[in-house]
């Protein structure tokens, strides 16, 4: 009885502290190949695309960029002859499986953009991740600001707009 009064504490302690440990846990998510497609003056949005590799299985659930008003994550297809895009709530990435965010896919969506995007800079940007358990992690990201993706063709996919 008397150690049962003891431990129980010792217990809680220790799985607060491992709560508190979990919250500062960098995400288990690799980015690769980060471009962000420039944009004019007067162009109110663009989009930024990298291939995402989780090591355990999680969830992209939400983007944040001081460089935009809004940030999202989008997915674009085909509905018959008309490319669509929506706000997708989650993007999931299974363990080991790279997940492309490319143009005409999904993409990281910057809107109400606060200044043009110039080619040769950087934008700032984080991904927010939630594994089943709820556990929050954030990967922070400096994103190339480029005319069109690193090794690509030029003038290739430069008609596509949002
Ligand atoms: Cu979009």
């Amino acid at each position: 009885m008397k150690l049962q009064r003891i431990t129980t504490p010792l217990l809680f302690a220790a799985a607060l502290l491992a709560g508190a440990a979990h919250a500062q846990t960098a995400a288990p998510v690799a980015a690769e190949g980060a471009w962000a497609r420039a944009s004019v003056p007067g162009q109110k949005a663009t989009g930024a695309f990298m291939r995402l590799t989780a090591s355990e299985a999680t969830r992209l659930v939400r983007a944040e960029s001081p460089a935009a008003g809004v940030t999202e994550v989008h997915e674009m297809k085909m509905e018959g002859d008309v490319m669509k895009m929506r706000a997708v709530p989650a993007l999931d990435l299974p363990a080991g499986k790279a997940v492309e965010l490319k143009p005409g896919g999904y993409h990281v969506m910057l809107m109400d953009l606060k200044a043009p995007l110039a080619k040769g800079t950087a934008v700032p940007l984080t991904l927010v991740f939630k594994n089943a358990q709820g556990v929050e992690s954030q990967l922070q990201l400096e994103v190339p600001v480029s005319a069109q993706a690193p090794g690509a063709h030029a003038g290739h996919g430069a008609g596509m707009k949002h």
